[in-house]
Protein backbone atom coordinates (compact mmCIF):
# COMPACT_ATOMS: atom_id res chain seq x y z
CA UNK A 1 0.00 0.00 0.00
CA UNK A 2 1.28 3.43 -0.92
CA UNK A 3 0.23 6.91 0.14
CA UNK A 4 -0.43 9.25 -2.80
CA UNK A 5 -1.32 12.64 -1.34
CA UNK A 6 -3.28 10.88 1.44
CA UNK A 7 -5.02 8.48 -0.95
CA UNK A 8 -4.26 4.83 -0.32
CA UNK A 9 -2.97 3.12 -3.44
CA UNK A 10 -3.07 -0.69 -3.54
CA UNK A 11 -1.43 -1.92 -6.75
CA UNK A 12 -2.54 -5.37 -7.92
CA UNK A 13 -5.37 -5.71 -5.40
CA UNK A 14 -7.22 -8.04 -7.81
CA UNK A 15 -5.36 -10.80 -9.65
CA UNK A 16 -6.05 -12.05 -13.17
CA UNK A 17 -8.64 -14.66 -12.17
CA UNK A 18 -10.53 -12.18 -9.99
CA UNK A 19 -10.43 -9.59 -12.77
CA UNK A 20 -11.91 -12.04 -15.27
CA UNK A 21 -14.73 -12.93 -12.85
CA UNK A 22 -15.36 -9.26 -12.15
CA UNK A 23 -15.40 -8.38 -15.87
CA UNK A 24 -18.07 -11.07 -16.37
CA UNK A 25 -20.12 -9.74 -13.47
CA UNK A 26 -19.97 -6.23 -14.96
CA UNK A 27 -21.05 -7.52 -18.38
CA UNK A 28 -24.11 -9.05 -16.69
CA UNK A 29 -24.87 -5.75 -14.94
CA UNK A 30 -24.58 -3.85 -18.23
CA UNK A 31 -27.04 -6.26 -19.86
CA UNK A 32 -29.58 -5.37 -17.15
CA UNK A 33 -28.68 -1.69 -16.63
CA UNK A 34 -27.31 -0.35 -19.95
CA UNK A 35 -24.67 2.34 -20.02
CA UNK A 36 -26.04 5.87 -20.30
CA UNK A 37 -24.38 9.17 -21.17
CA UNK A 38 -24.39 11.49 -18.17
CA UNK A 39 -24.70 15.24 -18.81
CA UNK A 40 -23.37 18.25 -16.98
CA UNK A 41 -25.80 20.12 -14.76
CA UNK A 42 -27.10 23.35 -16.37
CA UNK A 43 -25.21 23.12 -19.69
CA UNK A 44 -26.31 19.59 -20.59
CA UNK A 45 -22.88 18.94 -22.10
CA UNK A 46 -22.23 15.18 -22.42
CA UNK A 47 -19.56 13.55 -20.25
CA UNK A 48 -16.94 11.65 -22.24
CA UNK A 49 -17.40 8.60 -19.98
CA UNK A 50 -20.52 6.46 -20.09
CA UNK A 51 -21.95 5.13 -16.83
CA UNK A 52 -24.19 2.70 -15.08
CA UNK A 53 -24.53 1.59 -11.46
CA UNK A 54 -25.29 -1.32 -9.22
CA UNK A 55 -26.52 -1.17 -5.63
CA UNK A 56 -29.59 0.17 -3.86
CA UNK A 57 -28.60 3.66 -5.07
CA UNK A 58 -26.86 4.87 -8.21
CA UNK A 59 -25.20 8.17 -9.08
CA UNK A 60 -26.61 10.07 -12.05
CA UNK A 61 -26.07 13.49 -13.58
CA UNK A 62 -28.27 15.45 -15.96
CA UNK A 63 -29.22 19.07 -16.64
CA UNK A 64 -31.03 19.25 -13.30
CA UNK A 65 -27.98 18.22 -11.26
CA UNK A 66 -26.00 15.39 -9.67
CA UNK A 67 -27.80 12.97 -7.40
CA UNK A 68 -28.22 9.41 -6.17
CA UNK A 69 -31.41 7.65 -7.16
CA UNK A 70 -32.77 4.14 -6.81
CA UNK A 71 -33.43 3.40 -10.48
CA UNK A 72 -31.89 3.64 -13.94
CA UNK A 73 -32.55 7.05 -15.58
CA UNK A 74 -33.64 5.50 -18.90
CA UNK A 75 -35.26 2.16 -18.04
CA UNK A 76 -36.64 3.23 -14.65
CA UNK A 77 -35.70 -0.20 -13.29
CA UNK A 78 -33.93 -0.71 -9.95
CA UNK A 79 -30.16 -1.05 -10.25
CA UNK A 80 -28.77 -4.62 -10.17
CA UNK A 81 -27.30 -5.81 -6.87
CA UNK A 82 -23.65 -5.20 -6.02
CA UNK A 83 -21.75 -8.47 -6.79
CA UNK A 84 -20.47 -10.24 -3.67
CA UNK A 85 -16.83 -9.92 -4.76
CA UNK A 86 -17.22 -6.13 -4.64
CA UNK A 87 -18.75 -6.31 -1.16
CA UNK A 88 -15.69 -8.37 -0.19
CA UNK A 89 -13.38 -5.72 -1.69
CA UNK A 90 -15.16 -3.03 0.35
CA UNK A 91 -14.84 -5.14 3.52
CA UNK A 92 -11.12 -5.58 2.87
CA UNK A 93 -10.34 -1.96 2.00
CA UNK A 94 -12.88 0.45 3.48
CA UNK A 95 -12.37 0.05 7.24
CA UNK A 96 -15.95 1.25 7.74
CA UNK A 97 -18.71 -0.49 9.77
CA UNK A 98 -21.44 -0.75 7.12
CA UNK A 99 -21.80 -1.96 3.53
CA UNK A 100 -21.60 0.30 0.46
CA UNK A 101 -24.91 1.36 -1.09
CA UNK A 102 -23.78 2.40 -4.56
CA UNK A 103 -21.26 1.22 -7.09
CA UNK A 104 -20.78 3.68 -9.92
CA UNK A 105 -19.45 2.00 -13.06
CA UNK A 106 -17.56 4.35 -15.38
CA UNK A 107 -16.81 3.18 -18.92
CA UNK A 108 -13.89 4.89 -20.63
CA UNK A 109 -13.73 4.48 -24.40
CA UNK A 110 -11.26 6.13 -26.75
CA UNK A 111 -10.43 9.65 -25.64
CA UNK A 112 -12.58 9.57 -22.49
CA UNK A 113 -11.30 11.37 -19.41
CA UNK A 114 -12.65 12.78 -16.17
CA UNK A 115 -11.88 16.32 -15.05
CA UNK A 116 -10.71 17.15 -11.52
CA UNK A 117 -13.62 16.93 -9.08
CA UNK A 118 -14.53 16.00 -5.52
CA UNK A 119 -16.92 13.18 -4.63
CA UNK A 120 -19.29 15.03 -2.31
CA UNK A 121 -22.83 13.96 -3.09
CA UNK A 122 -22.78 11.44 -0.23
CA UNK A 123 -24.17 12.34 3.21
CA UNK A 124 -21.83 9.73 4.76
CA UNK A 125 -18.60 11.64 4.19
CA UNK A 126 -16.91 9.67 6.97
CA UNK A 127 -17.03 6.57 4.74
CA UNK A 128 -14.28 6.26 2.13
CA UNK A 129 -14.73 5.87 -1.61
CA UNK A 130 -13.14 2.62 -2.80
CA UNK A 131 -12.10 2.51 -6.46
CA UNK A 132 -11.13 -0.51 -8.57
CA UNK A 133 -9.79 -0.34 -12.12
CA UNK A 134 -10.14 -2.87 -14.94
CA UNK A 135 -8.81 -2.94 -18.47
CA UNK A 136 -6.61 -0.25 -19.96
CA UNK A 137 -4.29 1.70 -17.66
CA UNK A 138 -5.05 5.33 -16.89
CA UNK A 139 -3.31 8.37 -15.45
CA UNK A 140 -5.07 9.22 -12.17
CA UNK A 141 -4.42 12.62 -10.61
CA UNK A 142 -5.03 13.43 -6.95
CA UNK A 143 -4.63 16.80 -5.29
CA UNK A 144 -5.83 18.38 -2.07
CA UNK A 145 -9.15 19.70 -0.81
CA UNK A 146 -8.85 22.87 -2.87
CA UNK A 147 -8.90 22.76 -6.66
CA UNK A 148 -5.59 24.61 -6.99
CA UNK A 149 -3.66 22.48 -4.46
CA UNK A 150 -0.59 20.64 -5.79
CA UNK A 151 -1.42 17.26 -7.26
CA UNK A 152 0.37 14.01 -7.96
CA UNK A 153 -0.42 11.43 -10.55
CA UNK A 154 -0.15 7.69 -10.65
CA UNK A 155 -0.84 5.25 -13.47
CA UNK A 156 -3.60 2.87 -12.43
CA UNK A 157 -3.40 -0.57 -14.00
CA UNK A 158 -6.03 -3.28 -14.24
CA UNK A 159 -6.57 -4.70 -10.75
CA UNK A 160 -5.31 -1.65 -8.84
CA UNK A 161 -7.34 -0.14 -5.98
CA UNK A 162 -7.48 3.38 -4.61
CA UNK A 163 -9.11 4.35 -1.30
CA UNK A 164 -10.08 7.98 -0.79
CA UNK A 165 -10.69 8.23 2.94
CA UNK A 166 -9.83 10.38 5.92
CA UNK A 167 -8.26 13.68 4.89
CA UNK A 168 -8.22 12.52 1.26
CA UNK A 169 -11.99 11.83 1.20
CA UNK A 170 -12.63 15.26 -0.29
CA UNK A 171 -9.45 15.43 -2.36
CA UNK A 172 -9.82 16.67 -5.92
CA UNK A 173 -9.09 13.85 -8.36
CA UNK A 174 -9.60 12.90 -11.98
CA UNK A 175 -8.42 10.86 -14.94
CA UNK A 176 -6.12 12.73 -17.33
CA UNK A 177 -5.99 10.01 -19.97
CA UNK A 178 -6.41 6.33 -20.69
CA UNK A 179 -3.55 4.42 -22.30
CA UNK A 180 -5.41 2.70 -25.14
CA UNK A 181 -4.51 -0.91 -25.84
CA UNK A 182 -2.55 -1.42 -22.59
CA UNK A 183 -4.70 -4.36 -21.38
CA UNK A 184 -6.41 -7.33 -23.00
CA UNK A 185 -8.91 -7.96 -20.21
CA UNK A 186 -11.93 -6.34 -21.84
CA UNK A 187 -13.01 -7.76 -25.23
CA UNK A 188 -13.97 -4.32 -26.49
CA UNK A 189 -10.92 -2.60 -25.01
CA UNK A 190 -11.10 0.57 -22.94
CA UNK A 191 -11.20 0.97 -19.20
CA UNK A 192 -13.78 0.35 -16.50
CA UNK A 193 -13.60 2.03 -13.11
CA UNK A 194 -15.81 1.01 -10.22
CA UNK A 195 -16.32 3.22 -7.20
CA UNK A 196 -18.00 1.79 -4.14
CA UNK A 197 -19.73 4.45 -2.04
CA UNK A 198 -21.69 4.72 1.15
CA UNK A 199 -24.33 7.40 0.63
CA UNK A 200 -26.45 7.51 3.78
CA UNK A 201 -25.08 7.53 7.33
CA UNK A 202 -25.31 4.24 9.21
CA UNK A 203 -27.51 5.74 11.90
CA UNK A 204 -29.31 8.73 10.40
CA UNK A 205 -29.23 11.64 12.86
O1 LIG B 1 -12.07 6.51 -13.14
C1 LIG B 1 -11.53 6.75 -12.07
O2 LIG B 1 -10.50 6.17 -11.70
C2 LIG B 1 -12.11 7.80 -11.16
C3 LIG B 1 -13.61 7.86 -11.21
C4 LIG B 1 -14.16 8.93 -10.32
O3 LIG B 1 -13.47 9.73 -9.77
C5 LIG B 1 -15.61 8.99 -10.08
O4 LIG B 1 -16.37 8.22 -10.67
O5 LIG B 1 -16.04 9.85 -9.29
MN1 LIG C 1 -14.57 10.83 -8.22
Amino acid sequence: MLDINGALYVPGFLDGAALRRLAEAIAAILAEAPAFTPRMPRTGKAFSVRMTNCGSLGWVSDVTGYRYQNGHPETGRPWPAIPSMLLDAWAALADWPGPPEACLINLYGTGARMGLHQDRDEAALDAPVVSLSLGDSAVFRVGGQKRGDPSRSVTLHSGDAIVLGGAARLAFHGIDRVLAGSSRLLPEGGRINLTLRRVTPLRPA
